[in-house]
């Protein structure tokens, strides 16, 4: 096999240069893989893959406009070629960039035949290069996953869809991937559910429809844990787009779905930046309400605008975003047990060099380093746990203490507010001086990032 390629012209591996050195656009201004940071290597912490789908698949369309994307392998005509040249692509982009993970859905892989035979014929060739590459480089794979929105066939969803061959289809799509996931090692597999959702409710079965797909989340662990592909299972939520309601609405919605449907012991989440922004939430807070229900998994890392209502998959380039981001996942001693940040994210259509690849993976890169440097400094100098645990204190003596350990009934509870006085209630709070917590914060990132 070639693995001295040259798609990638005029570009060499990926160096930390520093942000006081940094004179080229091609180096990492905060992204030092082997430094340690709280306790662990960089690369440890941020696990940070790229998405087949938009690095090496994805044109630059916009909904009013063609693909303006120019790459490396455009000359190639017949759809196979094409395939495996993308391959070799990849891999020498992975290597030049320093990345360890990938991620991909079937679809991104390989041309569809006419049938599911003849597709799965065209991925397990492709499969096999990778399954090649990955032998000599060691690249592995976060996560792959069924694309099952693309296709016409998905109109009305894969699982979900009120026709039942399309439900048979998408379990015989889904069976080969799972098959797939185990030859390539895969850590973790996702479902997106593209079409899961309703236009309208005035035709839908909702029940029925969220009992289906929970049934074909069920038959994948299932048939996952007998063919002993043992990666962690996601969800990953998103409001809306494509249909106007997806099912997988949000962190606590897909939580309450999986507790529902007893799938809270085997499945997590993965979290997308721009998807919170959409649901009208902030990654933080998405990443909070997984982490806190011990449901983390993975994080895609992008990042949206609120002038532009679609799913735009930025690139992260919001240090305040990224900080609290990592904050939280300082919080959780990791992303996840498998988790990495993987960047489903694309260039904006202006931004159409084969070489902008690399220019927008080292931003997105160098935030997520910015602020994992960012908060872990927050961190060590309990700046935000000391915060915490002063406005929390009174939770651990005295009445407070009586309600926490369960102590306190209504009637315990009644006899020792009913003379408080409104000046001994008022008297209870106290500011939390949010604007000096934000000015530290400022404070923080400009220190931190100015070392
Ligand atoms: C789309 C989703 C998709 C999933 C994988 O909005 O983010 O890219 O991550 O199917
Ligand atoms: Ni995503
Ligand atoms: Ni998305």
């Amino acid at each position: 096999m070639d693995t001295k390629t040259n798609y990638w012209n005029g570009i060499d591996k990926i160096q930390y240069v520093g942000h006081q050195d940094k004179k080229s656009s091609f180096g990492f201004q905060y992204y030092n893989p082997e430094e340690v940071i709280a306790g662990k290597k960089m690369k440890d912490w941020l696990r940070f893959s790229v998405a087949y789908w938009h690095t090496f698949d994805q044109r630059l369309v916009d909904p009013f406009g063609d693909g303006t994307a120019q790459r490396p392998y455009d000359n190639y005509t017949d759809p196979m070629d094409l395939a495996l040249a993308k391959v070799d692509a990849a891999f020498e982009f992975y290597d030049k960039l320093g990345v360890d993970y990938l991620c991909f859905h079937d679809r991104d892989l390989a041309p569809e035949g006419d049938t599911l035979r003849q597709t799965n014929a065209n991925l397990d060739k492709v499969v096999d290069k990778i399954v090649e590459y990955q032998k000599t480089t060691g690249m592995k794979v976060l996560w792959n996953t069924s694309n099952m929105f693309s296709n016409p066939r998905f109109v009305d969803g894969a699982a979900t869809s009120p026709f039942a061959d399309v439900f048979a289809y998408s379990a015989a799509q889904l069976k080969h991937s799972l098959e797939i996931g185990k030859r390539v090692g895969s850590e973790n597999y996702v479902f997106w559910g593209g079409r899961e959702g309703y236009e309208s409710l005035w035709n839908t079965n909702m029940k029925q429809e969220q009992e289906h797909a929970a049934k074909l989340f069920h038959l994948a662990k299932d048939y996952a844990n007998e063919i002993g592909f043992d990666a962690q299972m996601m969800l990953e939520p998103k409001p809306k787009e494509p249909t106007t309601h997806q099912y997988d609405f949000d962190a606590a919605t897909t939580i309450a779905f999986m507790k529902e449907y007893d799938l809270d012991k085997d499945f997590k989440l993965n979290l997308e930046g721009n998807h919170a922004n959409l649901a009208g939430h902030t990654y933080q807070h998405e990443i909070r309400v997984a982490r806190e229900a011990g449901l983390l998994g993975s994080l895609d890392a992008n990042q949206g605008d609120k002038l532009i209502g679609w799913d735009i998959d930025e690139f992260p380039s919001n240090l305040y975003a990224t900080t609290a981001a990592m904050y939280e996942v300082i919080e959780n001693g990791g992303i996840g047990p498998r988790g990495g940040l993987n960047f489903d994210a694309k260039p904006r259509r202006s931004s159409f060099e084969a070489n902008d690849l690399f220019r927008s993976h080292i931003v997105g890169m160098d935030s997520f380093a910015a602020g994992l440097r960012i908060a872990a400094a927050m961190k060590e100098d309990g700046f935000l746990d000391n915060l915490k645990a002063d406005r929390y204190s009174s939770y651990k003596s005295g009445i407070g203490a009586d309600i926490e350990s369960g102590k306190a009934d209504l009637k315990s509870l009644e006899d020792y507010s009913l003379d408080k006085t409104q000046a001994d209630l008022v008297g209870a709070t106290h500011s939390d001086h949010l604007e000096q917590v934000k000015d530290t914060i400022n404070h923080y990132i400009v220190e931190t990032l100015s070392k």
